[in-house]
């Protein structure tokens, strides 16, 4: 019998993909995995606890914040911090980006950018959530406080980026720009355990993601791909919740669209904390991701924290296809 290989173990065998980690960047991805198991616990207990719900305020963005929420929030930042190596985190949860004190005497080299609990809103109904992950290198000097520019970075400077995925198990999906490895959670040992290595997207896909209820609000040309992958027989899939949409699509090949509209002109997702962290995942697994004009998620330049994006990623063959409607 084959001893279950844990993400603890994957990630000290591949610690040196990443220069001058000294062991510093694996515990920031070891301590992002504690984490996510005590959100894990917490998600899947929701109904038995008073946690449903919203609190009654909107984040930074104008979503209605759910107590899991800022529960999720406020857990990844405690543990982030306790790493001593992260010298700060930009969150969807919080309108401005959070820097840490030293800890521990360690260097402060990176700053994560974080959507602590996507698609919170179907907690409620007991639809998948997920937390969304990235990790980059700070521009500004150690010892210094954090600023903006060391958030603001373009997707090719992620030197990490995953999610967790809260659903029938769980399972965290993460690149180190070495491909992409899912681990899925075994309670009974409590350790996340290598379960999809080096997952690899299909090059087409027979589904497309996309809030059909917005059909009348996107161009053209959206709607001329829409009307083809409906016309093909394609099978139309929406969760509502970005990280079960991609995963699914990660896994058996497909496209998730989230394209401007009148609502949202500039789309809807967040380029920092949604759109960026999922394009390097979705990319080193072999697939596309760009916005609706052709610009490449990872090298959109950032210009504020909260910037929105609309985003076309999945399948190679179906963003493409997606995309020559606009040329
Ligand atoms: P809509 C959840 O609020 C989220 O940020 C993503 O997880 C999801 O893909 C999208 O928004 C859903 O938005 O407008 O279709 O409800």
């Amino acid at each position: 019998m084959h001893a279950k290989r844990t993400l603890d173990e994957y990630i000290i065998e591949n610690q040196n993909s990443i220069p001058d980690a000294a062991g510093e960047f694996s515990d920031l991805l070891r301590h992002i995995g504690i984490a996510g198991k005590i959100i894990n616990r917490i998600v899947n207990k929701a109904g038995l606890l008073d946690v449903f719900g919203h609190d009654g305020n909107v984040n930074a963005t104008g979503d209605v914040v759910q107590k899991l929420d800022l529960y999720a929030n406020d857990l990844m930042i405690e543990y982030l911090q306790n790493t001593g190596v992260c010298a700060g985190v930009g969150s969807e949860e919080l309108e401005h980006y959070v820097g840490f004190e030293p800890r521990h005497n360690r260097q402060r080299k990176y700053v994560v950018v974080l959507d602590p609990l996507d698609g919170s809103s179907n907690i409620d109904v007991n639809i998948s959530v997920g937390t969304i992950f990235g990790i980059y290198r700070r521009k500004s000097a150690v010892d210094d406080p954090v600023d903006i520019g060391d958030f603001c970075q373009k997707g090719e400077a992620l030197l990490a980026a995953g999610y967790i995925l809260y659903g029938t198990s769980t399972i965290l999906v993460y690149t180190t720009g070495n491909g992409v490895n899912g681990f899925t959670y075994d309670s009974g040992i409590g350790e996340f355990c290598l379960s999809h290595p080096m997952l690899k997207i299909p090059e087409t896909g027979k589904t497309y993601s996309v809030n059909q209820g917005y059909y009348a609000q996107f161009s053209s040309e959206i709607r001329n791909f829409i009307d083809a992958c409906a016309n093909k027989g394609h099978m139309l899939r929406y969760t509502g919740s970005m990280v079960a949409d991609i995963h699914r699509t990660l896994c058996k090949g497909g496209i998730f669209l989230y394209p401007s509209t009148a609502k949202n002109p500039n789309g809807k997702l967040r380029l920092l904390y949604e759109c960026k962290p999922l394009s390097f995942v979705v990319e080193q697994a072999g697939g596309s991701s760009f916005d609706e004009l052709g610009r490449r998620i990872m090298e959109i330049p950032i210009t504020e924290l909260h910037q929105k994006s609309p985003i076309l990623i999945g399948s190679t063959d179906l963003v493409n296809e997606a995309l020559s409607r606009n040329r």
